[in-house]
């Protein structure tokens, strides 16, 4: 019989570990499939419509811009997109990021306007530039040259909406109802170990011109890393940018939190540097990159309703509030 070189040995050894994770691997991966976790109530058609484009043969990214797109078509959410509540004067600023967890990079624009889909745009910015945030009047530019048309996106109803604040003698600048939202952030997997983060929004309602939230910011409302997960962030973006809320959330999964875990971790860190942030409007929502999930919100009178569309089935669901 022929002796068994040592090496050759272990180096079969350690072709068949590998074979044998890798058949694991894709064993839990075909168990798994894909998985969108949206916030809000208007995340429901917009994940449906994200795993529609994936099972058609989409790109993960392709699902999740085109699952955003859905609320920000649609004129009755008011806080995205076409009929998204205005700046303080009357016009129409869109905030968007997407990210991408492989290339580690993501697309972003800010303050866009007379543009619907800034999500879109944002995707624009990733594929075809070698830059990452475009803002204002150039990034309107840049949608044209990409081919978006642009409208007004106002709407009889956003528009009245604003005319009624600017009538208030009590207005307040910034403001976030309790009824009408919100932001859409989306965070997904392909059941592979591939994850996106996305997120669209008009802003909070009557802010000042210019003002950009956390959502087109890379760490704060999106971030993405296959090595680990996604996360995105709801409510109160001029609070929640001082807390790079989605990079501190996949960084508390890197060290070994469950996405749930990770989002309680960064609301509670949030109260410990500051028990105001008791008061916060602030949501998130994890997904780590082997499927689990996690979403939180700061206090239980501006909880997240948050959107589930795993093995095939959509639900709307109620996040964990802190206070
Ligand atoms: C912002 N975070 O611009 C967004 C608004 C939002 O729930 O999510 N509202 O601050």
């Amino acid at each position: 019989m022929e002796a068994i070189d040592r090496r050759d040995f272990m180096k079969s050894m350690a072709g068949a570990v590998a074979l044998a994770s890798m058949e694991t691997k894709s064993a839990s991966a075909l168990e798994l499939g894909p998985v969108f976790l949206s916030t809000w109530v208007h995340g429901k058609p917009a994940n449906e419509r994200a795993a529609e484009v994936f099972k058609g043969g989409g790109s993960l990214l392709d699902a999740v811009e085109k699952g955003i797109n859905v609320p920000e078509d649609d004129p009755k959410v008011m806080s995205v997109g076409y009929g998204g509540l205005p700046n303080e004067e009357g016009e129409v600023e869109l905030d968007a990021a997407i990210m991408d967890g492989t290339r580690h990079h993501a697309g972003a624009v800010c303050s866009l306007h007379h543009i619907k889909n800034p999500i879109s745009v944002a995707r624009q910015v990733l594929d075809k530039t070698r830059h990452t945030t475009l803002a204002g009047e150039g990034a309107f530019r840049f949608a044209l040259k990409m081919g978006f048309e642009p409208m007004q996106l106002l709407t009889p109803a956003s528009l009245q909406k604003w005319l009624d604040w600017k009538t208030d003698p009590q207005r307040k600048t910034f403001w976030v109802t309790s009824e009408v939202h919100d932001t859409i952030g989306m965070v997904a997997t392909d059941g592979k170990g591939h994850v996106v983060s996305g997120c669209s929004t008009s802003g909070l309602a009557w802010k000042i011109p210019g003002r950009v939230g956390d959502s087109p910011l890379v760490g704060c409302g999106v971030y993405a890393d296959d090595n680990v997960g996604a996360a995105s962030a709801t409510g109160d973006g001029d609070l929640m940018t001082n807390y790079c809320t989605s990079i501190s959330i996949v960084h508390n999964m890197a060290s070994g939190m469950s996405p749930q875990d990770a989002c309680i971790e960064l609301l509670r860190h949030m109260v410990k540097t500051d028990p105001n942030n008791k008061n916060g409007d602030c949501c998130v929502i994890a997904i780590n990159n082997r499927g689990e999930i996690g979403a939180a919100s700061m206090k239980s009178a501006y909880r997240l309703k948050y959107a589930l569309w795993m093995n095939g089935e959509s639900k709307l669901l109620d996040a964990t509030a802190l206070y």
